[in-house]
């Protein structure tokens, strides 16, 4: 599956109120963890198309202790600047 290069016309603002409260929405088991699954629920909330194969796309670059979820500040971090340089997602 092929997911069309973002454009910088396609940019989309959240605000990170915005954005912490969308993660705490899909962490569903609330560990404070993003797994796989709530990875894909959160970008299907962003409105972004094809979101489990993005999702994997994602945890593969953000996950850098690979423990297949995303936590702690750095990974946040990680997964903002990710959001941004791929998919022109801005979290302000
Ligand atoms: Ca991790």
């Amino acid at each position: 599956m092929v997911i069309p290069p973002y454009t910088p016309n396609d940019t989309t603002h959240i605000s990170m109120k915005r954005f912490k409260a969308l993660l705490k929405e899909v962490d569903v088991n609330g560990d404070g963890r993003i797994n796989m699954h709530e990875l894909s629920e959160f970008l299907l909330r962003l409105g972004l198309s094809n979101p489990r194969w993005r999702a994997l796309l994602l945890m593969r670059q953000v996950d850098t202790n690979g423990n297949h979820t995303i936590e702690g500040k750095f990974e946040m971090k990680i997964l903002i600047k990710h959001l941004r340089e791929l998919w022109g997602i801005v979290i302000s």
